[in-house]
């Protein structure tokens, strides 16, 4: 067999999780932005900030583009030390940005989404510890037909704007 140990680590986890079809490729790197795939679902670099001291919340980020023929919802996931998980939009009313629970977000055949800050973003409630920086946690996410789907969040600083430390942007 050629397979380097990452690889059948990265076997095993999703053997174990006993997903088929979430495929794991990596980029390379230690806690590098990862992208996985579904059915016809690509789901880029999920991140999220470290936590401050008592708090007990925190927002996931990712894109996912849908090259399938047929249109997605993301419903719901989880996050490993999260006891409750929730798909969100940011409104502004009267010029104050507001998070609003959405039961789901659609993907469009040919369509990007992006969870960025200041939009649609997952949001982790119920922390049972602290995010720090650097920490890879395994979660998941939940589409309407890809089914669930097996992700790691990588937990970036506090003020951190995109998945790449240091501000470099990576293109696919
Ligand atoms: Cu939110």
């Amino acid at each position: 067999m050629a397979m380097t140990p990452v690889a059948l680590t990265r076997m095993a986890l999703v053997l174990r999780t006993g997903l088929i079809g979430a495929a794991v490729l990596l980029t390379g790197g230690l806690a590098a932005a990862e992208s996985y795939s579904a059915g016809g679902l690509q789901i880029g670099s999920p991140w999220t900030r470290a936590t401050p001291k008592g708090s007990t919340v925190s927002a996931g980020y990712l894109s996912i583009t849908n090259k399938g023929t047929e249109a997605d919802r993301l419903i719901g996931g989880s996050l490993a030390p999260a006891s409750r998980f929730e798909v969100h939009t940011t409104v502004t009313e009267n010029g104050v940005a507001r998070m609003r629970q959405v039961t789901s977000l659609e993907i469009k055949p040919g369509e990007t989404v992006e969870l960025k800050p200041g939009g649609m973003h997952v949001m982790f409630m119920g922390l049972k510890q602290p995010l720090t920086s650097g920490q890879t946690l395994k979660g998941t996410l939940v589409f309407e037909k890809a089914g669930t789907v097996a992700i790691e969040f990588v937990v970036q600083a506090p003020g951190a704007t995109s998945p790449a430390p240091g501000g470099g942007h990576k293109h696919h």
